[in-house]
């Protein structure tokens, strides 16, 4: 816990670390009640920092020095210098050993960063800064060094002893412990060491790499859990053999490991050889995990895959430098898992997201850009910007290059930064060099914080048969950066004629058309692009693929959307169409709601969703998506200030009328596809997840018409059903109906059934909390209680309280603010216990200025209270001071 004022840190005043570390020789022993960790740190000044022998400042937090020698030595208490985070001293040659031996105390750390224990067994967190929690060294991505790591413990109790690299040599040390040594012959930061000791089951395969090397793969979990990693092995072999084909990259050591704990702050960690998973992210099987989270479990694979070139062999200078590791590998995975499922459901799941959540960010008190320039904790910048935002960043410079051209950058980039520690710069300018591009002014999009809006509008001159597109960008002001200067903003766009034919684009000085879909490079705050040849007044698709993270601004009427939700020939773009549809259907029943008027849909959008569903050789998957209305919480984000009982209102009374309007079609759709489940064992692939995606989707409309044939099969498909997707649906729409004995029968059986499967539980607990009818916070209360709940697992907290502040929107901010209450004194709690964990729940505080003034007055009392509740984490004060003001 913080003690001192908390420091911010800059990126301008970095500087190169005084000293290396060519090699690190760790020794842990592990005891039940303390670990002793002794570290031999073969030193050097580092060429690069100037003359003279500065002193040696190491990081360490929480550590109890036992010993210190500098070139076998013993150093006295006269000989350094110990405070709460560092230790210095003064060396006395430009090379040095350095021997420390400290204890610490895994068994009592409940943050869950550096060394801990979940449940039997001991792991590690050190991303980003938890490597001084472990020994004293100098915890900075610029330092890399060869790791060897001893780890000695009792036998029994952790048979399986673990860290990065190929194992080197093990033993027996007589009196019922073991030891093993592993060597990790890649140099690297250490916030990429990891541990693991434990009572650990593994599934074992193998894989051969396009320069004919086997591979060990291993996945390594509690025995109970030892059915459950089929799905995450073919996953990883997957992700090996595309990195190979997409990005020529081929894994490099002789073994590569994935832990699965069940206390876990974040989805997973990259660490060299020894990928640790929230077991959240490995353990998947058609009977305990949705579809979503087969899902999930490939992408997260891939993604900690992935970081093996982007991110460890070529790592970050600094931690402003986050997104350059983190944006371009949630690129890569988000190609992978497009390439693997369908691509078009992918982009609109991503794009929901980024718009949902990572614009919120965008517009609240902690918006930064996607390289930061300032923290306090960087644990607080694990944001959406920094890894969803990152990720369009590069993807616009595909867009902008071209996949040829990218491919040919990311390759320069790799060649040419192997074992080193860059920066976002470093990244570009491979990109550049590689295409003879001036990415200059793109870069702009790294160092501005903000959403950009781009307003278009049109003019056709049909005597002269012109069309002209006339874009205005600008971007709000956000904190520290009143003024913003042009991005280059790359817009995909089509032109369909009035059949729906998509019209052959030739732009002013062109000699002939170019294809029908071309990129333009927005780059001016206004700027008009004209085309020539237009034979009629044409419609604009815009922005096709959502080729830029932007708010697009063009005033279509409903029936032009509803036209181009029919022939768009962009798949993104006829779902857009569709999103902003009821988009202005949605916002004109708010309208009508806070007028005190009877609410009435536009009965164009029925007709919209009727025809989707008609048509049966469209892909389920995008039917699917089609039928979900924008959820609440998109609603609030475009909203100046949201009105959170109007929009729900709307919400419910939208899909009412949909579901009763179309309860013939969603019937026979749900029936059907629910036959081919019955009959179908399942299966994790793209059709299979469309297939259900539409019954679960039909069946949470039908439900809402409250018929006994309904109600019947919903208790149908929660029983029998072979696998969770469509159980747990099948529960979620019990517990959000009104018929409340199935619902208890469903909620008590579910939970005997899978009491013992923590992950499950969490499910059932996400269930509950999103329950939108009122009295939400009191049920949210009362499953507190439960057995099966505990503040010191993350997955529990995110599970039920996470959720419940989320998406449960209505019962949240319920007018009297008992929510916010409920809610800050949660954190207060954690802020204790675990500080990452604490600032990442109190978000929805944090965007008060959305509310009426009443909810901001009672959301602001809330924040307040925490920043005086006494010592807090620098993780929860930089949330709450910022928020402030
Ligand atoms: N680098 C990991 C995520 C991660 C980040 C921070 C953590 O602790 C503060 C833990 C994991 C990834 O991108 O997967
Ligand atoms: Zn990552």
């Amino acid at each position: 816990m913080r003690t001192e004022q908390p420091k911010v840190i800059h990126l301008k005043d970095y500087q190169v670390p005084d000293y290396l570390i060519d090699e690190t020789h760790l020794t842990f022993e592990l005891y039940e009640d303390r670990t002793l960790v002794h570290a031999q740190l073969v030193m050097r000044r580092n060429p690069d920092a100037g003359a003279g022998l500065p002193p040696l400042q190491l990081d360490g937090q929480d550590l109890e020095l036992i010993s210190l020698a500098l070139n076998d030595r013993q150093l006295g208490l006269g000989d350094y210098q110990i405070a709460e985070e560092s230790l210095t001293l003064q060396p006395d040659a430009a090379s040095f050993t350095l021997d420390s031996t400290v204890v610490i105390h895994p068994e009592s750390n409940t943050a869950l960063e550096g060394l801990y224990k979940s449940g039997g067994m001991f792991c590690t967190q050190c991303e980003a800064e938890g490597f001084r929690k472990i020994t004293y060294y100098l915890d900075r991505p610029d330092v890399m060094s060869k790791f060897t790591t001893t780890v000695s413990a009792e036998k029994h109790a952790y048979p399986i002893l673990l860290s990065n690299g190929n194992p080197l040599a093990s033993g027996e040390e007589g009196d019922g412990r073991h030891w093993a040594t592993w060597e990790d012959p890649f140099m690297k930061p250490a916030y990429l060491f990891a541990l693991v000791a434990g009572d650990l089951w593994c599934v074992e395969d193998s894989f051969t790499t396009m320069s004919g090397r086997d591979v060990a793969l291993r996945i390594y979990v509690e025995p109970e859990n030892i059915d459950k990693c089929q799905h995450a092995m073919d996953s990883l072999k997957k992700s090996m053999t595309w990195d190979e084909e997409a990005y020529g990259r081929e894994y490099d050591l002789d073994i590569f490991m994935i832990v699965a704990v069940n206390d876990f702050n974040m989805g997973a960690m990259e660490n060299k050889g020894l990928n640790i998973f929230n077991s959240s992210a490995v353990l998947a099987r058609a009977e305990t995990a949705t579809d979503a989270a087969h899902q999930r479990v490939e992408a997260i694979v891939a993604h900690e895959y992935f970081h093996n070139w982007s991110g460890n062999r070529v790592t970050c200078r600094d931690w402003f430098q986050l997104s350059l590791k983190e944006g371009f590998t949630v690129f890569r995975d988000s190609q992978f898992s497009a390439d693997m499922n369908s691509p078009t459901v992918k982009r609109v799941e991503d794009v929901s997201y980024l718009r949902t959540h990572q614009f919120a960010e965008d517009a609240g008190p902690m918006a930064h850009s996607v390289r930061p320039e300032s923290f306090i904790e960087i644990s607080n910048f694990y944001t959406l910007t920094v890894y969803e935002k990152g990720a369009e960043v590069v993807r616009m410079i595909q867009t902008l290059l071209g996949e040829e051209g990218f491919r040919k950058g990311s390759d320069l980039y790799f060649e040419r930064h192997d074992g080193q520690a860059v920066t976002v710069d470093d990244f570009v300018k491979a990109m550049e060099d590689a295409n003879g591009a001036d990415l200059t002014q793109f870069k702009r999009w790294y160092s501005q914080a903000g959403t950009p809006r781009l307003a278009v509008s049109e003019q056709y001159d049909a005597a002269a048969k012109t069309y002209s597109l006339t874009f205005r960008q600008s971007c709000p002001p956000t904190p520290g950066q009143s003024e913003k200067l042009a991005f280059v903003i790359p817009v995909s766009l089509g032109l369909l004629d009035g059949q729906g034919n998509e019209i052959a684009l030739r732009l002013q000085d062109e000699d002939a058309p170019v294809g029908t879909t071309r990129v333009l490079a927005v780059d001016q705050p206004e700027q008009t692009f004209t085309f020539l040849d237009v034979p009629e007044q044409p419609l604009p698709s815009l922005l096709r693929g959502f080729s830029a993270p932007v708010k697009l601004d063009f005033p279509y009427s409903r029936d032009q959307l509803m036209f181009l939700m029919q022939h768009d020939s962009d798949g993104f773009n006829r779902w857009e169409a569709g999103q902003q549809l009821s988009v202005q259907v949605l916002q004109e029943m708010v309208g009508q709601h806070q007028r005190g008027e009877a609410l009435q849909l536009d009965q164009r959008l029925v007709a919209a969703l009727r025809s989707q569903l008609e048509d049966e050789c469209l892909d389920q998957a995008m039917v699917a998506e089609m039928l979900s209305l924008p959820s609440e919480a998109y609603l609030t984000e475009i909203s100046e200030i949201a009105d959170v009982d109007a929009i729900h209102a709307a919400r419910d009374f939208a899909r009412q009328s949909i579901a009763t309007a179309l309860f013939e079609l969603f019937w026979k759709r749900y029936q059907a596809n629910r036959e081919v489940s019955r009959q179908t064992p399942y299966v994790a692939e793209a059709g299979h997840f469309a297939r259900r995606a539409l019954q679960n989707i039909a069946l949470s409309y039908l439900m809402l018409s409250g018929k006994p044939e309904v109600v019947a099969a919903c208790v149908e498909q929660f029983e029998e059903a072979d696998n969770m997707t469509e159980r747990l649906t099948a529960l979620a729409v019990l517990v959000n109906s009104g018929f409340e004995a199935e619902r208890d029968n469903a909620l008590a059986s579910f939970a005997e059934h899978f009491k013992d499967n923590p992950l499950v539980m969490d499910q059932w607990f996400s269930v509950q909390a999103g329950n939108t009818q009122p009295g939400g916070l009191e049920r949210i209360q009362h499953l507190m209680q439960h057995p099966a709940f505990t503040l010191k697992n993350p997955n529990k907290v995110r599970a039920l309280i996470g959720a419940f502040a989320n998406q449960n929107l209505v019962n949240f901010h319920r007018a009297d603010g008992a929510g916010y209450r409920f809610l800050a004194d949660q954190v207060i709690v954690l802020n204790k216990l675990n500080p990452q964990i604490a600032s990442r729940l109190l978000a929805p505080l944090t965007r008060w200025r959305k509310y009426d003034t009443s909810r901001q007055a009672l959301m602001k009392t809330e924040l307040e209270r925490i920043l005086a509740s006494g010592e807090l984490s620098s993780d929860v004060y930089e949330v709450v001071s910022k928020s402030l003001a």
